[in-house]
């Protein structure tokens, strides 16, 4: 393998979520979205970019850029919109539409849950309470004979960390909830909801890979000279970046976070349940810490004079080389880059920063870690949850009016560099 060059088999793709992309969707989010709670009060996701009628053009853009996986997620709320009743028509479409991708050489990744529910779900069996376990168990079945005979790659949660801090500790995303030990009780519970998850799709497809992506951030302290700044830093990575992979290897959940949260539990099943670990990964945060509580600020700078992206992130593809490293010493375990990508309206930044981030994966590469796929955030601009249509992510940029996509410049450095295995400089 030249230096420039991918491992051979390294699968290169592209990544959605149901509830920013499919449409016509109701849910705890759409929910939310009616109660003003976005950003912009008047923000909807309504017809989102209306995947659900456009699955088989989007799987035909994917595959022009080369891909050779695509993740996409399964929306529980069309699976099961009354708890209970399955709408079997929803399981077909989405049987089906896997089938196709197959069919069409694509490698289907699909998630299991990816921040949505069903609207009876916070209401009847809330992450808290033990029956939420009970009834994920049971959507995963459903989604077992989905996934049946697909060989896919699956993500039974998607950025853990993030449902809890926003949904559990902050409140400002669906539950709403700002509660530390019921978030402790989720957090747990989520953990053990994978393990049953796990063991209904690899009964029923036993060539499966089941794992979970992990949103993972480069923190940094914001005064190196600053003890406190150096002590949450390392909080940070412990906690946030490491805790639930931590527990679905080693059986064990340990939180410690001082003035929000903390927990110790036994996730029975827990150990060595995942088949590969996913990263989300997209910036670097300061933290710093002040005087009254949280006691943390959370920042991004602009260190390198690159200019934030447009969301006001840190574009820092140093950092990703670094964590999967660190994830494969700590774990060993094969690698998946769940998510990656760029808010860029205009849409020229992209190139470099694929560049500049594949050049740090294939950096890890040679450090040892066994990184098997990038998936880049996403095909095409989506709505981004608070953010609603700001942010535009999309290798297609979408004209929100007509629907239509169209080709970045970044598609054509994508599909080179994904069809050869050879990472090249763009331009
Ligand atoms: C998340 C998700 C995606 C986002 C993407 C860009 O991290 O929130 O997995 O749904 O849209 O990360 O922010």
């Amino acid at each position: 393998m030249g230096t420039n060059e991918f491992p051979r088999g390294f699968t290169f793709g592209v990544a959605t979520a149901a509830y920013q992309v499919e449409g016509h969707i109701e849910n705890d989010w759409s929910e939310w979205e009616r109660q003003g709670k976005c950003k912009d009060p008047n923000h909807r996701c309504g017809r989102g970019v209306d995947h659900w009628n456009l699955f088989d053009h989007d799987v035909q853009l994917a595959k022009e850029v080369g891909s050779g996986a695509f993740r996409i997620s399964l929306e529980w709320a069309r699976i099961e919109p009354v708890r209970g009743q399955v709408d079997e028509a929803a399981v077909d479409q989405y049987r089906q539409r896997l089938l196709r991708m197959k069919d069409a050489g694509i490698r289907p990744v699909v998630t299991l849950h990816h921040f949505t529910h069903p609207q009876w779900f916070h209401r009847e069996t809330p992450w808290h309470e033990p029956s939420s376990v009970v009834e994920f168990r049971r959507y995963a079945r459903i989604c077992a004979r989905i996934l049946k005979g697909l060989d896919a790659l699956v993500i039974t949660f998607n950025e853990p960390m993030v449902l809890l801090l926003g949904g559990y500790i902050q409140g400002v995303i669906p539950p709403g909830i700002t509660d530390g030990h019921k978030s402790m009780l989720a957090l747990g519970n989520i953990a053990r909801s994978h393990v049953a998850a796990r063991e209904e799709i690899l009964r029923e497809c036993g060539r499966c890979e089941v794992g979970i992506s992990q949103n993972m951030l480069a923190f940094r302290p914001d005064r190196w000279w600053h003890p406190l700044d150096r002590a949450l830093t390392r909080l940070a990575f412990d906690n946030y970046n490491h805790a639930f992979h931590r527990a679905l290897t080693d059986g064990e959940l340990r939180i410690q976070m001082p003035g929000l949260a903390s927990t110790r539990q036994r996730i029975e099943g827990g150990r060595d349940s995942v088949d590969f670990m996913g990263i989300n990964y997209y910036t670097r945060a300061h933290l710093r810490f002040v005087p009254k509580p949280p006691f943390l600020q959370f920042q991004y700078r602009d260190v390198h004079s690159r200019g934030l992206t447009d969301i006001g992130w840190e574009d820092y593809s140093e950092g990703f080389s670094h964590l999967l490293v660190e994830l494969h010493h700590k774990y060993g375990k094969p690698i998946w880059v769940t998510e990656n990508g760029i808010d860029d309206r205009q849409g020229d930044r992209r190139p470099q920063y694929l560049y500049n981030h594949w050049s740090q994966m294939l950096s890890a590469v040679r450090q040892g870690a066994d990184v098997r796929g990038y998936l880049y955030w996403s095909l095409m601009d989506n709505f981004e949850w608070l953010e609603g249509w700001g942010p535009r992510f999309g290798l297609y940029s979408v004209d929100f009016e007509t629907l239509e996509r169209r080709a970045t410049p970044a598609c054509h450095y994508f599909r080179r560099v994904a069809q050869s295995g050879v990472l090249v400089e763009p331009g």
